[in-house]
């Protein structure tokens, strides 16, 4: 099927529900027949950057060697889906400028960290709080909002289905789908 290719950035804390919602749109880009693939902790922190950390540095290589291998996707053709907190602004621009500009599509996976706490699906925001885990994003290591995001999906208020139809629209929009 007739598509372009584009990276479509998910940011946001741990939580917010960015791999849900990649997930969820990938598969609805595989059911309309275009070339999508999924970045995501599973298949990148667990491979490629086995070996990097929270901190600050480990944080930037990790988005840095990502923003490479979402690059590779695009210039193969690809709609690719990446899933990463990604919690510095520097770094997501540096991605940015990897790519045509109309190719780069910024989603903030927003919620409040009250409503990412009270989710703990892994019990990882209890185990920051407490200490047992250091640099924890919004509990002991920053958060940057985007400023400009190309779209802001508010999970505390919209389902995974309508958030999806919000993503698709928008790239119907700009001629990507
Ligand atoms: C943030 C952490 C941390 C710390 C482990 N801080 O909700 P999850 O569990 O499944 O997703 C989080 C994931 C974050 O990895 P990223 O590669 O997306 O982070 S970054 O973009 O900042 O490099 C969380 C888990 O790893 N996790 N320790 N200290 N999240």
């Amino acid at each position: 099927n007739e598509h372009r290719s584009a990276i479509l950035w998910f940011t946001g804390l741990s939580g917010a529900g960015k791999s849900t919602l990649a997930n969820a749109l990938e598969q609805e880009l595989f059911k309309r027949g275009l070339s999508s693939y999924i970045l995501d902790g599973d298949n990148v922190r667990h491979g490629l950057n086995k070996g990097l950390g929270f901190s600050d540095d480990d944080r930037k290589e990790n988005i840095r060697r990502i923003g490479e291998v979402a690059k590779l996707f695009v210039d193969a053709g690809s709609i690719v889906c990446t899933a990463f907190i990604s919690p510095f602004k520097e770094d997501r621009n540096n991605v940015r400028a990897l790519v045509e500009e109309d190719e780069f599509i910024e989603i903030y996976v927003k919620a409040s960290l009250e409503t990412c706490e009270s989710r703990d699906p892994k019990g990882l925001y209890k185990k920051a709080r407490s200490g047992e885990i250091s640099e924890f994003t919004g509990i002991s290591s920053p958060y940057e909002e985007p400023d400009h995001p190309e779209l802001t999906i508010d999970s505390d208020s919209l389902s995974v289905e309508q958030s999806v139809e919000k993503i698709t629209l928008y790239l119907a929009d700009r001629g990507i789908i």
